[in-house]
């Protein structure tokens, strides 16, 4: 029996060098080790047979037989597997000096960017930054700015109305057409003296062009103390302009009508293009138009709450929508709300 088991053990390991492949290892595994006519098997089925003097003698042989061949079987099942492992890697293409992948890291949008600019230097030359309702009364966004009920000012912004119930004095809702009626909000709840300015998103029922939008941005500025007048508003766009745009500025005052101011005007200033010579985008004129103006109405700061006889100052709105365009030469409003990353990531 002795002999039985080492010629066993030398045939296996003999034939398990001959295997090339994983099926030729299972088949003789089968032939060796399986359950049911296993020639090892078999010999360990054999053992309960054995004269009892031989059992303790022939029974530990057996086994440590038994576990070499295993042994053998594993180690060659586990060659192969590396085998596999190594010739799967080699076909797969692993380039170890790609760079990483960079996550994608967002940025402010333009016209974030800009109004966080105007809000910078207005706070530098002494402004607080105010804030008001998108969806307004129209007493606020009109009667309040002396553009009364059935007035044919109110045809100047055209208007989304919101359905709802007429108020007695405030009217119906409104999205607001303009920041203006944050002048008269923030004289009721801080009185005089005043210096703010409002960043704010407006609406006009309008149709679309390239340099109109439905929805919009503009930024007020309100001045009231005593003894104030329109040079202080001339100095203070000049010193905001030229600090905006990293040159000096020069502004210039024309005419203009709005209900709310007493006189009224429109504020230009040189074409930094052409630095006033005359191009393309200042229309050949020198000047690009850039704001609405005037001294505050006497009517408005009654609706404020304050004393005319005392106080008076000066009221200005410009479209930062425009600005934004002008800045970065944007030549479609549209493109601004659009939502397009491709259009947003270039700024
Ligand atoms: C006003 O809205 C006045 N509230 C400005 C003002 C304030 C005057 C205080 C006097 C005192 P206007 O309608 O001109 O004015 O609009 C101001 C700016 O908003 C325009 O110069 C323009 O830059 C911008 N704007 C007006 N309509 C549109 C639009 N549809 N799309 C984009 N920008 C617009």
């Amino acid at each position: 029996m002795e002999q039985t088991l080492k010629n066993l053990e030398a045939q296996a390991l003999k034939d398990l060098e001959k295997v090339t492949s994983m099926p030729e290892l299972e088949t003789l595994e089968l032939q060796y080790l399986g359950r049911k006519d296993g020639s090892v098997t078999n010999i360990m089925k054999s053992l309960k047979d054995l004269p009892a003097s031989q059992k303790p003698i022939i029974g530990p042989l057996a086994n440590k037989t038994k576990t070499i061949i295993e042994y053998a079987f594993e180690n060659k099942r586990k060659s192969f597997e590396e085998a596999d492992l190594t010739k799967q890697l080699s076909k797969e293409f692993f380039d170890t000096t790609i760079p990483s992948k960079i996550r994608e890291i967002g940025h402010i949008h333009p016209l974030s960017q800009v109004q966080e600019e105007v809000e910078r230097i207005f706070s530098q030359m002494g402004f607080s930054i105010m804030d008001g309702p998108e969806v307004e009364s129209e007493y606020y966004n009109f009667e309040s700015l002396n553009v009364p009920k059935d007035h044919p000012a109110r045809d100047m912004q055209d208007t989304f109305f919101i359905q709802e119930k007429d108020d007695p004095k405030h009217g119906r809702m409104v999205l607001r057409t303009q920041t203006s009626p944050v002048q008269v909000r923030t004289m009721e709840k801080y009185g005089a003296p005043l210096r703010v300015i409002v960043p704010g998103r407006t609406f006009r029922y309008e149709a679309t062009d390239a340099s109109h939008d439905t929805t919009f941005y503009q930024v007020e500025g309100l001045l009231i103390d005593k003894d104030i007048s329109l040079a202080h508003l001339k100095g203070i766009m000049k010193e905001f302009l030229s600090r905006l745009f990293g040159k000096d500025v020069v502004v210039r005052f024309r005419p203009g009508y709005f209900p709310f101011v007493e006189p009224g005007l429109e504020l230009d200033f040189s074409c930094l293009l052409c630095d006033g010579k005359g191009c393309r985008v200042c229309k050949h004129s020198g000047w690009v138009e850039f704001m609405g103006a005037g001294m505050v109405h006497e009517n408005v700061l009654k609706a404020g709450g304050v004393d005319s006889k005392i106080y008076q100052g000066w009221a200005f709105g410009f479209g930062l929508t425009r600005l934004v365009m002008m800045k970065y030469k944007i030549d479609d409003i549209r493109l601004l709300l659009g939502g397009d990353l491709r259009f947003n990531k270039q700024f």
